[in-house]
């Protein structure tokens, strides 16, 4: 396995692609989930999404087990969410591609996912609290869109521009 390095703001040309859908999870897909795992671990956190390391492909992974836990991971490929609640929950949500920055996002409670799985079986996943909150920021980053794109649009156009500021100044 390899940790790929984490592509951040103010590089939106490569956050906001829309990534394409697997053609199969196969051997090559296999190893792509294992380095956006390592990658994950190392970080830490607790999703990635292929995009966050320069990959344009319908790939996720998850893994809400705390340290000293037993790991937990979930593979996800070409996930389509099939339902989701009327009843909404509020989470401080943060991202690898976004460091140090955080705000509460409202997303539907409750989500139901159809995806493909590490051995490119067809599963449906039904997920509540802080694994729903976690996928649809997931599935959000293989459609281009940040969390921040969920936020007042003075907070998000504020932290945009320190990190292009930032990157102007030679400090990412
Ligand atoms: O590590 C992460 N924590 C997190 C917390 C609340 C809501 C979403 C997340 S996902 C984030 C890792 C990440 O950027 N995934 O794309
Ligand atoms: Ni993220």
């Amino acid at each position: 396995m390899t940790t790929r390095s984490i592509i951040t703001l103010p590089d939106e040309k490569i956050l906001r692609q829309v990534s394409k859908p697997l053609k199969q999870v196969d051997a090559a897909a296999r190893t792509l989930f294992d380095d956006m795992l390592e990658t994950m671990y190392d970080a830490p956190g607790i999703g990635l999404a292929a995009i966050q390391i320069g990959v344009p492909l319908r790939a996720l992974v998850v893994d809400l087990a705390k340290e000293g836990e037993d790991k937990k991971p979930l593979f996800v490929a070409n996930p389509e969410i099939v339902a989701s609640s009327a009843e909404l929950s509020d989470y401080e949500e943060g991202c690898l591609s976004i460091p140090e920055f955080y705000e509460m996002v409202q997303r539907p409670r409750d989500i139901t996912v159809h995806y493909l799985d590490r051995n490119n079986e067809a599963m449906e996943l039904t997920a509540t609290g802080l694994l729903a909150t976690c996928l649809q920021h997931e599935i959000d980053h293989l459609n281009g869109v940040l969390f921040i794109d969920h936020i007042s649009k003075l907070k998000r156009d504020r932290v945009v521009k320190k990190f292009q500021k930032a990157a102007k100044l030679g400090k990412l």
